[in-house]
């Protein structure tokens, strides 16, 4: 007889609801949850596949161990042992900093990555932290963290409240979303339509969301910047800005108005691409607007000045009286964190920095375009050792081949991933994780971003299998062998001093509680979930215990499979603040650096070319392209040319064409379309499945090419670090 369950989808940040059909121990049909309290039936056709990951035969099912050169499958208790024995030669003979850290994209999405990803950098105690945040998103936390004193406080669009949206360099209808968790994009911005609403988006080619729609405004990539640096200039020429109740929160106004002195709209336009009467023109919308919101992404943060663009976003956001306002850009309260205090020690970036090109420690981590520079130069400190998790940096990162060749002549190599992919096939040590259906979830990321404040934890669908061990006790084993303790140590020991310190920290603020009642008070059925508990009760929403009737628990969220809506988002400013002002600090003295230096910058040469990325819905960054459903039909890895660009180039849709930048060259696909600027040329990321060694059947017969054979390591963001993987000078050529 078939069964249904009901899980949050993991693959990515909008937190679908899937109902799944299970039959034999197989999960045998997915469908969007009609009865989930936040994506009410939503689904994509990733979601749609978490059966076929559950299925995929490459997917790993036990250990991998390097033997005389093979990739064997091997027992967990030797795989332990011998990441054990790897690491701790490499820790002793050289350290701690010696042994490096990459955290992929998907550790944001798991249980595991959220509880024990930190537990793991703190035991690891290695400066050579580094993640896919810098390949990504750091900018904007960046530049949150100088505006609101926490990387983490990332407001996002009210989207079902907003009467105006301007999205810059995001395709949501194709990502879903991002920074941004909204389940159904493309129906939240037909009822913003409906509703008499308007988004206008701005992107160097005409994507899913620029069709759909108001206005589609093309830019030259890179160069958002100036858009936004005209559109604040305009607001003040005009006498337009109105921060509202924020005014009294606010500190550094005054000094805005001299900073963008330089970047009226005639000055911006032929830097930008956009014309001055648009800017004009937006700028009486965003003003207009009884509650509008500025929204950027992807093509605001791994540009060339990542961080001031996403600061402006958030300027523009407050100028216009819009942040903290329902229907503006508005801080989320996921139920599993705390509330602030209104003030803070404040955010500072390059508390130490990379040993070879001096570049700033981020949040706690170095950029990744740098790993491979740590890995190569000889000397104190020299990365020997890498542990990546739930990460693909071979195929992900800038200069990939660089990398690829870096990681191959490392001393050990140890990954917790499903797959012998690009990344995997140089490890000394495979740990592979369960599947999605076969895991817990709880999203302890991107509540942190969701556009309503919701809560739903998803039990296992299936039962483990055979041999298998949730990656919650891999990371927990592997923080235990870097700490020194060995691979056989008992997690149930160290679990219990964590919660015991925990409960301490709790019963210490409340009164007249005993810390051994609350141990047996927490429920769950594993460590993690009792850690999970202790986060929900101690959250802003929690029971505390039962001092709170309703209040929220692991065990009320289990008697609730469809979530539970904890309502629209509500304005955090000031309890968000965490400056040591206790304001919002508008004018960072970086920040304004930066904005000083861009005054003199020349409008870019137009006769270059010039490669930006985009994602497709059937494709989830390099790792899903093994799941046969997503890639059949037509090619997603072509090289996106203007028509006009193609004609005087000699490339015809369909032929091949050759793309050449400073470190690299492919060749692939042409798509010739009428929806990318003259100049532009377009590769979707995360492909490149050609590489020997790897063991991926279905999507080595759909290869694709590497866009990050073309990127550069040596270009990022100055104040974050983040490479550039948008506006990469490049060379076009017909093959053939
Ligand atoms: N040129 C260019 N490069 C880019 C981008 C771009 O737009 N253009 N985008 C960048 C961005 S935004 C990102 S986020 C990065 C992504 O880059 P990465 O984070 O390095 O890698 P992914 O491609 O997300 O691959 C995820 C890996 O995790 C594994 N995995 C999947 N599920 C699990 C799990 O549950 N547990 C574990 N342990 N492993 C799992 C997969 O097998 C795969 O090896 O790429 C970046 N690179
Ligand atoms: N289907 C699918 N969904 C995904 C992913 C995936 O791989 N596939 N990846 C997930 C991840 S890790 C992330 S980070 C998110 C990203 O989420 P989004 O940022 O929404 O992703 P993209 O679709 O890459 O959209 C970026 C857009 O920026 C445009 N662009 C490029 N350069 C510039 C520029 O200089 N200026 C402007 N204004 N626009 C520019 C591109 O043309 C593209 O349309 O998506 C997530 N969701
Ligand atoms: S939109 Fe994202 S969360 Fe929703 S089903 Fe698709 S992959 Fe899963
Ligand atoms: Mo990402």
């Amino acid at each position: 007889m078939p069964e249904t369950a009901y899980t949050t989808c993991p693959l990515c940040e909008a937190t679908c609801g899937l109902e799944l059909t299970l039959d034999r121990g197989a999960v045998v049909g997915v469908r969007g949850d009609e009865a989930d309290v936040f994506s009410h039936g939503f689904i994509c056709p990733k979601g749609a596949s978490l059966g076929a990951l559950d299925a995929d035969p490459d997917r790993l099912r036990v250990p991998r161990i390097r033997r005389e050169g093979k990739l064997l499958p091997a027992s967990w208790p030797e795989a332990f042992a011998a990441v054990d024995a790897g690491l701790t030669r490499v820790i002793r003979e050289y350290g701690r900093d010696a042994v490096a850290l990459y955290l992929g994209n998907p550790t944001v999405h798991t249980l595991a990555g959220g509880l024990y990803a930190g537990p793991l950098i703190k035991a690891l105690g290695s400066r050579n932290v580094y993640s896919a945040s810098t390949l990504d998103q750091m900018p904007k936390q960046v530049a949150c963290g100088y505006l609101f004193g926490s990387p983490y406080a990332v407001p996002v669009p009210d989207l079902d409240r907003t009467d105006f949206l301007l999205i810059l360099g995001a395709d949501p209808y194709s990502s879903n979303g991002s920074l941004w968790t909204v389940p159904d994009v493309p129906g939240r911005l037909r009822a913003l339509q409906a509703r008499g609403g308007r988004f206008v988006v701005v992107d160097p080619r005409r994507s899913r969301t620029a069709r759909a729609a108001d206005r589609y405004v093309p830019i030259r990539p890179g160069t958002d910047v100036h858009l936004l640096l005209g559109l604040v200039h305009e607001l003040f020429a005009r006498d337009l800005v109105a921060p509202g109740r924020l005014a009294e929160h606010v500190a550094g106004l005054d000094v805005l108005p001299e900073l963008v002195a330089p970047f009226a709209p005639a000055v911006v336009a032929p830097r930008c691409g956009v014309d001055a009467d648009t800017i004009a023109a937006l700028a009486t919308d965003l003003a207009a607007a009884p509650r509008a919101a500025v929204y950027g992404r992807i093509g605001t943060t791994t540009v060339e000045h990542g961080t001031v663009t996403s600061w402006l976003v958030d300027v523009l956001n407050i100028l216009t009286g819009n942040l903290d306002r329902p229907g503006g850009a508005m801080f989320p309260l996921p139920a599993h964190l705390r509330r602030g205090k209104g003030s803070g020690p404040g955010f500072t970036v390059g508390r130490w920095r990379s040993r070879v090109r001096g570049l700033p420690e981020v949040a706690g981590e170095l950029p990744t375009v740098t790993l491979a520079d740590e890995i190569e130069t000889p000397g104190e400190g020299q990365v020997r050792a890498l542990i990546t998790m739930a990460g693909n940096p071979a195929v992900s990162v800038p200069n990939a081949d660089r990398l690829d060749r870096a990681i191959a002549g490392l001393d050990f190599m140890v990954s917790v991933d499903p797959y012998v992919n690009e990344t995997t096939r140089h490890a000394d040590v495979i740990l592979p994780p369960p599947p999605p259906s076969r895991r817990a979830h709880y999203d302890l990321t991107f509540y942190l971003f969701s556009v309503r404040n919701v809560a739903n934890f998803s039990p296992p669908a299936l039962p483990p299998e055979p041999d298998s061990v949730d990656e919650c006790d891999i990371l927990s084993r592997l923080g235990a062998i870097v700490a020194g303790l060995g691979p056989d140590v008992d997690l149930d020991a160290l679990a219990e001093r964590d919660l015991h310190t925990a409960l301490e920290a709790f019963a210490g603020k409340e009164s007249g509680v005993d810390v051994g009642e609350l141990r047996a008070a927490l429920h769950g059925d594993t460590r993690a979930e009792r850690l999970l508990d202790l986060r929900l009760r101690t959250g802003p929403y929690g029971d505390r215990f039962g001092a709170v009737p309703g209040g929220l628990s692991l065990a009320r969220l289990k008697e609730h499979p469809h979530g539970i809506d904890l309502g629209p988002l509500e304005p955090r400013i000031p309890e968000i603040l965490r400056t040591r002002s206790g304001r919002i600090e508008l004018c960072p003295e970086p920040i304004v650096a930066q904005v000083r230096s861009l005054a003199d910058e020349p409008a870019p040469q137009p006769d270059g070319f010039v490669v930006i990325g985009r994602r497709h819905l059937r494709s989830n960054n390099s790792w899903m392209h093994n799941v046969p459903g997503l890639v059949k039909g037509r090619e997603l890895c072509t090289l996106v040319v203007n028509r006009g660009d193609a004609a005087r180039l000699g490339l015809v849709d369909g032929g091949r064409a050759a793309v050449t930048s400073r470190v690299g060259r492919v060749e692939l696909t042409v798509e010739v379309t009428d929806d990318i600027a003259p100049g532009v040329v377009s590769i979707p990321h995360g492909w490149g499945h050609d590489r020997p060694g790897t063991e991926l059947s279905v999507a080595s017969r759909h290869a694709g090419v590497n866009t990050n054979r073309l990127t550069d390591d040596l270009r990022v963001d100055p104040l974050s670090g983040t490479a550039v993987l948008n506006g990469v000078p490049v060379e076009i050529a017909a093959v053939g």
